[in-house]
């Protein structure tokens, strides 16, 4: 929506801000030309620019501002659907998602919680049972890891048309800051036989997971925290439990119940949903996310050029680290080492890059990565001949090919799995 320039009466703009602009008004109107049309004015939302032909030095830039915000020449977004949102993986550089592009899936929808009268719950087979309130969580000594998120059902094949984001953009990043759940458990005494846990949420799914009391005293934290600041509402807030490297399922957000119990609680999110066949087993508690990765740089709608292609992109894995990430440039005969980028972290995105000259050949290029159990990663035909035709849309980790033609352009290689 352009705003008129002048309006009848007004004073015309030169090169001062008018009183129009610094009122702010209706403007949303992202760059607006002057009558010269070598002034340019950049109006965004609370504050006005003045960029003089094309010279940023010709003229003081906006004050300060108190929460700040994205180059309006930048506009990552992400994409979504009713009950999900993807992280536009091709936009991102490194391996923290900035907090408002993480990944977004809700069953019933973002609860608004108000923190004061947040309660978190632990009770069942426990020495004694507590309530915590948000305050008391924060009390205890706090722990801050990055590790990535994942969708168990984050992968998608249908055109050539595809980006990273829309291929498997339900798995993002963050720097998360909270306390141990093994912290907890200390405190309310959690009894010796108590196998298993119920981590249940307060948004209108109630939704719930039983999770194996192991993985509590293992790495489970409850996490109020995101990237520096208090978890958003889309991820949680005020807390969530966060199981590093498990299916986003298991991370229940809105926490407010633990159950201790010496066997598994069997809810809707664990038999009707997140429970798939595999050749003729079902497969049923399925927690660890398997290693993978994904070229996100050339990718479509990305056009190359001859000559020198930093490959880039991300892989990760549930099981620890990624040890090797390698890369085809010749559709899968020969594979290349890429070099990763330090800190390599434990069950979290991993930055790797790798130079390749493209001579104007067309190919496919790939990536595969190989985590420390030495797992490495599948071809979607190896996936369906391990699991079975039958193969649902659960934890599919297929090594992803772009193809490359002559002109430059970049396509997705969709292959069919059902
Ligand atoms: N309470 C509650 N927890 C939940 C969900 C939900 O709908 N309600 N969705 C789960 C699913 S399926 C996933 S993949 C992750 C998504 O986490 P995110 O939205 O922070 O990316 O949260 C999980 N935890
Ligand atoms: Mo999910």
């Amino acid at each position: 929506m352009d705003e008129p320039i002048e309006k009848p009466g007004e004073e015309p703009v030169k090169n001062k801000i008018s009183r129009r602009f610094l009122l702010g008004g209706a403007a949303t109107t992202a760059i607006v030309l002057l009558q010269s049309s070598l002034t340019k004015w950049v109006q965004t939302a609370g504050a006005q620019t003045l960029i003089k032909n094309g010279d940023p030095t010709k003229i003081t830039g906006a004050g300060p501002s108190t929460v700040g915000k994205r180059s309006l020449f930048e506009k990552p977004v992400r994409l979504t659907s009713d009950t999900s949102s993807r992280t536009p993986l091709q936009d991102l550089y490194g391996t923290i998602t900035p907090s408002d592009l993480h990944y977004e899936r809700h069953h019933a929808g973002v609860p608004v919680i108000d923190p004061d009268k947040y309660e978190l719950l632990i009770h069942g087979m426990v020495g004694k049972p507590m309530v915590f309130k948000l305050s008391d969580l924060k009390r205890f000594p706090s722990v801050t890891r990055t590790c990535f998120l994942e969708c168990s059902g984050n992968f998608r094949t249908s055109k050539e048309t595809m980006t990273p984001q829309e291929i498997c953009g339900l798995t993002s990043q963050s720097e998360w800051t909270g306390v141990m759940l093994s912290t907890l458990f200390r405190e309310v005494g959690v009894e010796p036989k108590a196998t298993w846990f119920l981590a249940e949420g307060s948004d209108a799914a109630l939704l719930t997971r039983s999770i194996p009391v192991k993985k509590g005293w293992d790495d489970a934290m409850i996490v109020y925290a995101q990237n520096g600041e208090a978890i958003r509402p889309e991820q949680g807030y005020p807390a969530r439990l966060l199981l590093p490297g498990w299916e986003g399922n298991t991370n229940v957000k809105w926490i407010r119940r633990v159950e201790l119990s010496d066997q598994p609680f069997m809810t809707r999110e664990e038999t009707s949903k997140y429970t798939y066949p595999v050749k003729d087993k079902i497969r049923q508690f399925s927690f660890e996310m398997d290693a993978r990765s994904i070229i996100t740089y050339p990718a479509y709608p990305n056009q190359l050029e001859r000559g020198w292609v930093e490959i880039r992109g991300i892989a990760w894995s549930g099981r620890g680290k990624i040890i090797k990430v390698e890369v085809s440039t010749d559709a899968g005969k020969s594979w290349n080492a890429t070099n990763l980028q330090e800190p390599v972290l434990d069950k979290a995105h991993t930055y790797f890059r790798h130079l390749w000259q493209w001579r104007g050949d067309e190919t496919e290029i790939l990536s595969r990565a190989i985590d420390e159990t030495n797992y490495i990663q599948p071809t979607l035909r190896q996936l369906i001949e391990a699991r079975g035709i039958s193969a649902s849309g659960y934890h599919m980790n297929p090594i992803t090919a772009w193809q490359i033609k002559r002109d430059g352009k970049v396509l997705f290689k969709p292959e069919s799995f059902k």
